[in-house]
């Protein structure tokens, strides 16, 4: 490689990074960012259920990846485009090279981005600009008017130096916009309602078991879990934020973040289940959330349809029967706090019983219709869009003195937990574990302990839980994987003796 020919390739990659980098400082990874707007063209392009393995095999950390994947891909792509470019102008004008390689490298990265991404000012916009600055430096320094070798050196090593600061800049102003976007938690406005909604959490947990290890009846916001098909929640503006009641109704309604917090305050305590959580999974979490219900807000529109399609602003959607919606909230608070960015704000659906993925978050319309229309997962291969399995969790295994203590949680959504079983001979005999205090609603999970005297004559313990819930069902034994149907089975662990 001669060193022209590596210097074009470095003014190549320059280019193309500072122009995903510009986008970056000014959008950090909200969904204006050209690579989020990339990204999502080629998600459209793999096979539905390659990514609903990969997400929910690997949550949150599979869009970081496939968003750093297209991030790499879309910087080599606009920079070999715009380096293209710049040859071809430089070569038909030779006249002129430097504005007219520069006009042409710059037509080409347009026209590749937006042929990919559709989206002109806004997206595209900043990229354009920021590659382009980058090529036309990396151009001058390529034609630096002087046959003299160390001023050629040096002019090339600045503009090297002002590429990279540039980019560290860049890169750094957009992970501190995201860290704040992700930040922006406030205490719920309505005092009375934070007080109240505080008290519940506080309430629970001090009534919870005080055992090493064992998950608290409520969960901290920072530990619940979270799973969504975004690299970052779509921001939206609670000032321009509606709500839309639309489809087969008397009166189409728009509301805004001041009506849905209109009717009565209600506060419930409530498990969330990601369809995907394995038995030994960590995809299941309880808040106290506050809200108003959701059907005094559809009432209000005088539906004549049996089923609500609810959209999030990220072009998720489920149907849900109306009468699943009986009870349901449409929550804007969680655990004293206004409604966080990553678990749906400005308000989120929350309909008892059911799994994780009909708890529609970033709501912003409810279309009445007329028959069941399936959902985002359902398109994707995955069922469950009735009442939630039962499930036990084993937090942890302790060992006070010479006694062994397991601890855990248990769900059984509406039906809620009667009784939690441990048997420590492989299933053969049963005991009842203790169990804590019920939160005041059914479908939110209950804290259990079980403790016994370890013996060394007893040999390994085949320890298994389940639960049986309000209705008298106990948990099925079958192991079965969560897609499509959500997992079943016991738990089990083996245990040596003290
Ligand atoms: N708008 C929207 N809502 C959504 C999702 C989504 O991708 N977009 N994911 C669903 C899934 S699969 C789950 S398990 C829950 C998780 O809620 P959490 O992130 O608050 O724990 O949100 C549900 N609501
Ligand atoms: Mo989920």
């Amino acid at each position: 490689m001669n060193r022209s020919s590596s210097r074009d390739g470095l003014t190549l990659l320059a280019s193309g990074i500072s122009a995903v980098a510009t986008s970056f400082a000014i959008y950090a990874t909200a969904e204006l960012f050209v690579v989020t707007s990339f990204n999502r063209v080629l998600l459209e392009y793999l096979p539905g259920w390659f990514i609903a393995t990969v997400i929910h095999r690997f949550g949150d950390f599979a869009l970081e990846g496939s968003l750093l994947f297209s991030g790499v891909v879309l910087s080599v792509v606009v920079g070999a485009v715009s380096l293209a470019g710049y040859q071809l102008g430089s070569k038909v004008v030779p006249a002129n090279p430097l504005p007219a390689g520069f006009a042409l490298s710059t037509l080409f990265v347009f026209v590749v981005l937006f042929s990919v991404v559709r989206e002109v000012v806004p997206v595209v916009g900043p990229s354009i600009v920021g590659g382009a600055v980058v090529t036309l430096l990396g151009g001058f320094s390529a034609i630096v008017s002087t046959d003299d070798v160390s001023t050629q050196r040096r002019t090339l090593m600045k503009t090297i130096a002002g590429i990279g600061v540039f980019n560290v800049v860049a890169h750094a102003f957009g992970l501190v916009r995201r860290s704040q976007t992700e930040r922006a938690e406030r205490e719920l406005n309505d005092r009375a309602a934070r007080l109240e909604a505080q008290h519940m959490v506080s309430q629970a947990n001090e009534n919870g078991f005080d055992v090493e290890g064992i998950k608290p009846p409520v969960t901290e916001i920072d530990d619940f879990y979270v799973v969504d098909i975004n690299p970052s929640p779509p921001t939206i503006n609670p000032t321009e934020w509606q709500l839309s009641i639309t489809g087969l109704v008397e009166e189409e309604l728009v509301l805004d973040v001041d009506d849905v917090r209109e009717p009565e305050t209600v506060h419930r305590a409530k498990t969330i289940r990601c369809l995907s959580d394995d038995i030994d999974g960590q995809q299941m979490d309880t808040a106290i959330w506050t809200g108003s219900r959701l059907m005094d807000l559809i009432d209000d529109a005088d539906p004549n349809g049996e089923y609500a399609m609810l959209y999030g602003a990220d072009e998720y959607y489920y149907s849900i029967p109306l009468a699943d919606l009986e009870s349901a909230l449409l929550a804007y608070g969680m655990n004293g706090w206004e409604l966080p960015a990553e678990h749906g704000f400005p308000v989120r659906v929350l309909v008892p019983d059911r799994w994780g993925k009909l708890q529609v978050k970033w709501l912003t319309e409810i279309e009445i219709i007329d028959a069941e229309a399936g959902g985002y997962w359902e398109e994707r291969g995955w069922h469950g869009m009735g009442p939630v399995n039962s499930v036990t969790k084993i937090d942890r295994i302790n060992r006070p003195g010479d006694h062994i203590q397991l601890c855990g949680h248990a769900y059984a959504g509406g039906r809620g937990v009667e009784t939690v079983e441990v048997s420590l001979d492989g299933g053969e005999t049963w005991e009842d574990a203790t169990l804590g205090d019920a939160l005041s609603h059914p479908d939110a999970a209950r804290q259990w302990i079980y403790e016994w005297e370890s013996d060394e004559s007893d040999g390994e313990y085949e320890v298994y839980a389940r639960t049986v819930d309000g209705e008298g069902t106990t948990q099925p034994e079958e192991r079965t994987e969560p897609f499509p149907d959500g997992a079943t089975g016991w738990p089990s662990r083996t245990i040596e003796p003290n």
